[in-house]
């Protein structure tokens, strides 16, 4: 037999269908996965007595006042009366039910989490304001009975600290402590084994129990629900910041390498998907709160200029969010990632041969995970801002009204 040698043009081939292969599959995977993170649904009921505050609660966090537009019904008199499902407005996944208020004509404690068709939620919220009442025990026991969670809120905190502000010898935490217990007391004596009770106001959200309440729900979900839970929730403590900023990075591989697989652009020194990237740097800037529409809500929220807000964002890509902006610091992620590149490639050789040699893949990684880091680091500003700030500013109109009534 003679020698048999391949032709160089057939390795060629060969080579070229066996990478579009691989590129087509890795692609098809990974979009697999960052689908099912994206459609993992999140139905989070809220329920308790008419009025106790579900729907402002609800549009809380959703980051609306009750006004706004899609917001839901609230008012002194009984305004919900079916189950309303309310999408969260940056993760349509994540669903907020507003209960009709137990104990009511059309909904009696018996037959009502029946009634409102109990299976189809991750776990229940009750609301309830002012004094315990037996409803409330009841509605705790049947969820237990249920096999699912309920989070016990004590509702409309900051108007029960409002009228005891007027008595002698006023202590915020002593007040708050009992409050807390009683409610604790007053489940456990209709049989609820240890409940986990939360006080908050919703028109006050950063004050009082209410980020205790966000790192227990977040603790006791796992996954991908836990991670759209995290995503949802008011960027109003630096821990919940910082859990956002760990639970997105824990995806950035995902996106980056969908973003340099299903790229056909050769643009020196990086090939990419820039819409893609795009995107996802856009969605990171609304998770953190850094867009135009969340920094207006949030300041109409906290009587601000969304001016002083904007100036509390210092990181270049919060400040100039364009393709232009983009690609320059793809650029300089490019360079500054030289040094990675050999470490991928040891790990997936495939990668080095697929994209440029693995830059693509790691100036987009080194990308994502800065500007995750300088995103949070912003919106830890804005929240300083936002808060802290009011409270002092109130602390001192508060004592300069007091000095203009002495000298009077
Ligand atoms: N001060 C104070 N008032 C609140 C708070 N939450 C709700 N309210 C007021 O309580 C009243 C009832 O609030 P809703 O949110 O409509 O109560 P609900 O539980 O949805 O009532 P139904 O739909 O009838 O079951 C409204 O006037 C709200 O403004 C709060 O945290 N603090
Ligand atoms: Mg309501």
């Amino acid at each position: 037999m003679g020698d048999l040698k391949v032709g160089e043009q057939d390795l060629a081939e060969m080579s070229s269908m066996i990478q579009s292969t691989v590129v087509m599959e890795a692609s098809k995977q990974v979009q697999a996965l960052l689908t099912s993170l994206e459609t993992t649904m999140l139905d989070i009921a809220i329920t308790g007595e008419s009025g106790a505050g579900k729907s402002t609660f609800i549009n809380a966090i959703r980051g609306l006042s009750d006004e706004d537009l899609g917001a839901a019904r609230t008012g002194v008199t009984e305004t919900t009366t079916e189950p309303m499902v309310y999408q969260h407005p940056k993760l349509p996944t994540v669903r907020l039910w507003d209960l009709p208020g137990i104990g009511t004509s059309r909904f009696q404690a018996n037959q009502y989490l029946k009634q409102v068709g109990f299976e189809k939620y991750d776990f229940f919220i009750i609301l309830a304001s002012e004094r315990f009442r037996e409803n409330n025990g009841n509605l705790a026991r049947s969820i237990r009975a249920m096999d699912k969670n309920f989070y016990f809120v004590r509702s409309k905190i900051d108007q029960d600290i409002k009228a005891c502000q007027r008595h002698q010898n006023f202590n915020k935490e002593r007040v708050l402590t009992e409050i807390r217990t009683d409610c604790i007391n007053c489940l456990e004596k209709e049989g609820v084994e240890s409940p986990k009770v939360f006080l908050v106001s919703s028109f006050e959200l950063h004050k009082y129990d209410f980020h205790k309440l966000q790192d227990t729900l977040v603790r006791e979900l796992n996954g991908q629900k836990r991670h759209v839970l995290l995503l949802s929730l008011p960027n109003i403590t630096v821990e919940m910041i910082e859990k956002k900023k760990e639970s997105l990075k824990r995806h950035i591989w995902k996106k980056a390498l969908l973003a340099c697989l299903i790229s056909a652009l050769p643009t020196f020194p990086v090939h990419y998907n820039a819409p893609l990237l795009m995107e996802t740097l856009a969605s990171y800037r609304k998770n953190f709160g850094l867009d135009d529409e969340s920094l207006n809500t949030l300041a109409l929220r906290v009587s601000k200029s969304p001016c002083n807000l904007k100036k509390q964002i210092t990181s270049s890509l919060g400040k100039d969010f364009s393709e232009h902006s983009v690609h320059s610091a793809l650029r300089m992620a490019a360079l500054g990632g030289r040094a990675s590149v050999s470490l991928v490639e040891r790990h997936v050789p495939l990668l080095g041969n697929l994209v440029a040699g693995g830059i693509s893949f790691v100036a987009i990684y080194i990308l994502l995970s800065s500007s995750l880091d300088s995103f949070a680091q912003d919106a830890q500003n804005v929240l300083k801002k936002a808060f802290r700030a009011e409270e002092e500013e109130k602390l001192e109109a508060y004592y300069s009204q007091d000095i203009g009534f002495l000298y009077d």
